[in-house]
């Protein structure tokens, strides 16, 4: 695979346009990504990821610029991605808002990048954590994912994130609403949006309540509540003090050991990806399962019969090898 070394040229020289490009091969399962990332994948690890999770409408977009600005103040530089799994044209209005924003200001320091997860090839983990490794490498000191926490998107979040943080606020989303949909489980720290509405102090008891049952005894991180109001701007620090206390707490644990783990997971992934697409559309297992079932086995009987010819493919091929 020979098409990238300009790509890479850009991508080492900082040109925004080939973030944007290696996202896209990222997304669009283009072997290209794989080249490019191997590349750069020396500089893969130096951004902080934090990932900002939580209900639709919690006010997860408004509190990514927040955070974006405030980071900047800082001269950090930042990389956004919004994964919205609900929508092609995610983040919508919002979106378009910080690009507008972006352009204005021309901030050689911020990227946004919004990603659709329908219609990208492979799961959203995946892509995510793609679109993350594409930024660490090509240097942002931190970058911030958003995507709606529903399902699965909120343990796709963890694979991408080294701070998850969950975004509720009070009316809708429900603090217990939340711990049956299972938020509270990957939040390493809990923000309470629309501090300044009714409901919000109700919210953060019931979340330190809920906090303190599941941690009491464990000494562990203790997923600390913090109030904030995106709309206004405040509590934003406090919000980035949190992230970077968990961030510290991460440092003198095991920060690396956890990062490998998810680096496993991800080849796991990917392997899998790759096993499945081969024994499906190469390997012609489709054609043979049909046979099978039509002549009235039974679907495990096909797999056992499927599986062990797999294995005499491999043991074939190994010793053929030699
Ligand atoms: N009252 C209030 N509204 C907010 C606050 N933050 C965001 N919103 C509003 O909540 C709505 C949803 O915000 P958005 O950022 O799109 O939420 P998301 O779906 O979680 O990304 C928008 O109308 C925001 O203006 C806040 O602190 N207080
Ligand atoms: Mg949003």
């Amino acid at each position: 695979m020979n098409a990238s070394p300009d790509i890479t040229e850009r991508f080492k020289r900082g040109d925004k346009g080939a973030v944007a490009r290696a996202i896209s091969w990222a997304e669009n399962g283009d072997p290209r990504f794989a080249t490019l990332i191997a590349d750069v994948y020396s500089k893969v690890g130096h951004a902080w990821r934090i990932g900002i999770t939580g209900p639709p409408g919690a006010g997860k977009s408004t509190l990514v610029n927040e955070i974006a600005k405030a980071l900047r103040t800082r001269e950090r530089t930042v990389g956004i991605l919004a994964v919205d799994p609900s929508s092609p044209l995610s983040g919508g209005a919002l979106l378009g808002d910080r690009i507008r924003m972006e352009e204005r200001t021309l901030d050689k320091g911020i990227y946004i990048r919004s990603m659709a997860s329908r219609g990208s090839h492979g799961g959203l983990s995946r892509t995510t954590v793609d679109a993350c490794d594409a930024m660490d490498a090509f240097g942002f000191d931190e970058i911030v994912v958003e995507t709606v926490g529903v399902g699965q998107a909120e343990y796709d979040v963890v694979s991408a994130a080294d701070t998850v943080v969950v975004v509720l606020c009070p009316g809708a989303g429900d603090g217990v609403q939340a711990m049956k949909a299972g938020l509270l489980e990957v939040a390493d720290v809990l923000a309470v949006n629309k501090a300044e509405l009714p409901g919000a102090d109700r919210l953060i008891m019931d979340l330190e309540e809920a906090v303190h049952i599941r941690l009491a005894g464990k000494s562990t991180w203790m997923t600390p509540v913090v109030a904030c109001s995106a709309a206004r701007g405040d509590g934003i620090e406090d919000l980035i003090a949190a992230v970077e206390r968990h961030r510290e707490h991460l440092k003198a644990h095991d920060l690396d050991g956890i990062r490998r783990e998810k680096r496993l997971a991800q080849v796991h992934r990917v392997l899998d990806e790759r096993i499945a697409e081969h024994l499906w559309s190469g390997g012609g297992f489709g054609e043979r399962a049909r046979a099978l079932l039509d002549s009235g086995r039974s679907p495990y009987d096909v797999v056992a019969e499927l599986f062990s010819a797999l294995l005499a493919e491999h043991r074939h091929q190994k010793n053929g090898a030699k």
